[in-house]
């Protein structure tokens, strides 16, 4: 029977006796905190974007704290970095463990940092106890998971699965025109050999992924593991509107084609299918921009990204169908022209039932409680279970919050993360005490 938590924050001595192994949590505290000033000024918030040159110093900064532990650290082609124990047989399978370093512009210290720097932790104990397993603890911080800087999320893991679009990743810059392939150099990695960073068919033995929730449930369940049974997926619709620039002062209202004012209702169709129509779970307008942008033109020209979410595959398809109809309609109605681009970035997957199990009797052994929850968020994990079984563990978010420089996270509540990340491994990755 596991105890329940208390209302405030695990007491930080909070152990059952004879407890085994533990993450030294003090140590990797310390290292969340070194790493989180990469990208953390001018803030407010982090903005550590993938394969920028904050990304490069935390990945360098990781990669010297691994070398510091006897670890091996090494870049692959993708730009993630690959993190395992000296001297490891590499015929064994792997448990590969991690999340991803990268951030959105003005993001939190937590969002995909912590699960690496847990996973880092995780690697150090064992290698500290000189724990023995059947298959080998493989720590990864995946690159630009996010592409809030160049617009090709999950490039690293969809590297490990050997799925990236080398022909439509070539054509990706950045919005001041550089582009992803000479950032991708300048991370260590190269594009044109990006197919070597993914890892042979069956070598990976399962993944998991330690990461905040970024929502409410388990603060306001007052529950300290969240496991995870599912994640969402995700369409982009990039859309441009094109009306008429015109002089704001001389053009009469009934002769315009303001891109603006179409674009605005375009916002109110997105967010209605969510909400007054029910299509998808949550629906969102997170990037617009008008053009030429100046106050005294009409808007001629509008780009806007349309973001759609939800668990189930045919209520995505359902969801995008109805605003591919609302656009069109749009268009002809205000004689506007309303191009789109949908991009299915991710589909909803299922954890892995058996992952999941360990995660929880892990969480028991350790006398946390928790919850089976779904993700609304996307991970990596969802990229990487097209390659093997994935289990995924959440720890609570204050207030709910995340994507934003509020993003926080109990201290106690981190260390019990990386606790249950541990003991997960341990009876994932089948301990053999030498
Ligand atoms: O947007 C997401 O769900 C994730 O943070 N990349
Ligand atoms: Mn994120
Ligand atoms: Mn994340």
């Amino acid at each position: 029977m596991s105890i329940p938590a208390h209302r405030s924050v695990l007491p930080r001595t909070y152990l059952p006796p004879g407890a085994g192994l533990r993450v030294d949590g003090d140590s990797m505290l310390r290292r969340l905190a070194e790493i989180s000033r990469f990208g953390a000024s001018p803030g407010p918030g982090i903005t550590r974007t993938g394969l920028s040159t904050e990304e490069n110093a935390a990945r360098d900064y990781l990669a010297g704290q691994c070398r510091a532990d006897g670890l091996v650290a090494r870049t692959d082609q993708a730009g993630n970095l690959v993190i395992r124990r000296a001297g490891a047989d590499p015929t064994r399978p792997v448990v590969l463990i991690g999340s991803h370093i990268d951030t959105v512009g003005n993001g939190g210290r937590l969002d995909g940092t912590y699960g690496v720097m847990a996973a880092h932790e995780v690697l150090r104990v064992l290698a500290r106890h000189d724990v023995e397993l059947a298959a080998e603890p493989v720590a990864i911080a995946f690159t630009n998971e996010e592409g809030a800087h160049f617009p090709y999320p999950f490039l690293g893991s969809l590297a490990i699965v050997g799925k990236v679009n080398t022909g439509y990743a070539s054509t990706i810059t950045d919005r001041d025109g550089r582009s992803l392939r000479d950032a991708l150099d300048a991370a260590g990695g190269d594009l044109d050999r990006i197919g070597d960073a993914a890892w042979p068919s069956g070598s990976i033995a399962g993944y998991i992924e330690l990461h905040i929730e970024q929502g409410p449930i388990l603060e306001n369940r007052d529950v300290p593991i969240g496991v995870v049974e599912a994640i969402s997926g995700r369409s982009i619709l990039d859309i441009t509107v094109r009306g008429s620039q015109g002089h704001a002062g001389t053009t009469p209202m009934s002769l315009r084609k303001d891109a603006l004012v179409v674009a605005a209702r375009v916002v109110l169709a997105v967010e209605r299918l969510a909400t007054a129509r029910g299509l998808c779970s949550v629906s969102t307008v997170g990037y617009l921009k008008p053009d030429p942008n100046v106050t005294n033109v009409i808007p001629g020209a509008v780009a806007l990204t349309a973001e759609l979410r939800d668990g189930r595959t045919e209520r995505l398809r359902a969801a995008e169908q109805a605003l591919l109809t609302d656009l069109a309609q749009l268009g002809t109605a205000t004689e506007t022209f309303i191009e789109v681009d949908l991009r299915r970035v991710t589909h909803p997957v299922r954890t892995d039932e058996r992952i999941s199990r360990l995660i929880a009797e892990a969480a028991d052994g350790l006398g946390l409680s928790h919850l089976t929850m779904p993700s609304g968020a996307g991970h990596d994990a969802q990229i990487v279970a097209e390659a093997t079984p994935i289990g995924m563990i959440f720890v609570p978010s204050k207030r709910g919050i995340s994507h934003a420089p509020q993003e926080d996270t109990e201290d106690d509540h981190l260390i019990a993360g990386a606790n249950t990340l541990l003991h997960t491994v341990l009876r994932l990755a089948g301990e053999e005490q030498r």
